[in-house]
């Protein structure tokens, strides 16, 4: 990626980027736990996003060619539903891709990319603000899932959240509540979420979409262990573990592990974690909903479903919500 922002006044940054310490912090209670687990959050460092980037192209991960194939088929409308002029706030902003085809059909005053992933953030906002010379940018480096605090360029202006890519799905039902009042409260009465929300299916799809068969998604989950050792005085070896990925259906959601291929003991810092063989870490769950059962959980947080679109096979669904005025 180029930066190409030369002619332009640097990009307004807010840096609340979880550092070292929240990461040695949340590892090892993580790891102190039983059952032990890291929060998914921690997958995108800079390589770890690049990995999900790739995931996002592959055959088995049918979300974001369904979620864009819809963007693009509802976009024309969507002047028409959310108004006029508007701010435009990405959570969880990424490589910024999906965004463009809302860039031209909204056509915003202002634009804030949200992204807990501090390089990848800077990069892509900075190639938004060269290509949408009209636009106003803004970065905020921030981990939603701790809460939403972000500048919102003019605070008068009527606010639509972008929350693509089912990342929702992160989060169980309680957590996805508090973090969707959140929302709510960021956008404000008559405010707008348009949210991308994976939609329940046959198994074997689920699971195919969370063990490729060229191991990019082991790699995204295994890269984890890398970063550990990358950034923590750490000595795990990550070929020592392997991915495990499947569908719950008791809790409507993929579960993601890291399980231990041999009795083991991982060194961070002064601390020891010792491993049976066949142990895990447990590293992600991404739920899957029904369009009604998603409008239930966003009824909870204040917000009414306004429009639902979906692809032939109902495989993912691109939700308009509104705050209730
Ligand atoms: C970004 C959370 C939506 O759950 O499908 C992809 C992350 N994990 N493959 C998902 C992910 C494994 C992704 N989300």
């Amino acid at each position: 990626m180029t930066a190409g922002a030369g002619e332009r006044e640097a990009i307004p940054f807010y840096d609340a980027h979880p550092g070292d310490a929240d990461l040695r912090r949340e590892v090892i209670a993580g790891l102190s736990a039983q059952p032990r687990s890291i929060p998914p959050k921690f997958f995108y460092d800079a390589q770890g996003s690049e990995l999900f980037d790739r995931i996002c192209g592959l055959p088995e991960y049918y979300q974001t060619r369904t979620e864009v194939a819809i963007l693009q088929r509802v976009a024309p409308q969507l002047a028409g539903l959310v108004g006029e002029a508007c701010v435009l706030v990405e959570l969880g902003s990424g490589a910024s891709k999906k965004v463009r085809v809302l860039l031209e059909a909204l056509r915003p005053s202002g634009y804030v990319g949200v992204d807990i992933s501090k390089e990848f953030l800077l990069a892509s906002t900075a190639i938004l603000a060269r290509d949408y010379p009209w636009l106003e940018v803004h970065a905020a480096c921030v981990d939603f899932s701790t809460g939403l605090e972000v500048p919102t360029c003019d605070p008068a202006a009527h606010k639509v959240a972008f929350f693509p890519g089912s990342s929702i799905g992160n989060f169980d039902p309680a957590d996805a509540v508090r973090l969707l009042g959140d929302i709510a409260a960021l956008v404000g009465r008559g405010g707008h979420l348009l949210i991308g929300v994976d939609l329940k299916k046959p198994v074997p799809r689920l699971n195919a979409a969370y063990n490729d068969a060229a191991g990019v998604t082991a790699a995204f989950n295994l890269n984890l262990l890398h970063r550990m050792r990358r950034e923590l005085d750490c000595d795990v070896d990550p070929q020592r573990f392997e991915h495990y990925a499947f569908y719950n259906p008791n809790e409507s959601r993929i579960e993601m592990h890291l399980i231990s291929k041999a009795d083991q003991v991982v060194r961070i810092g002064d601390r020891s974690f010792a491993f049976a063989v066949g142990e895990g870490v447990h590293t992600e769950n991404s739920y899957k909903y029904t369009v009604a059962g998603f409008g239930a959980l966003a009824a909870r947080a204040g917000f009414r479903q306004q429009a639902v679109w979906t692809d032939d096979e109902r495989l993912f669904s691109v939700q308009l919500l509104q705050v209730e005025s």
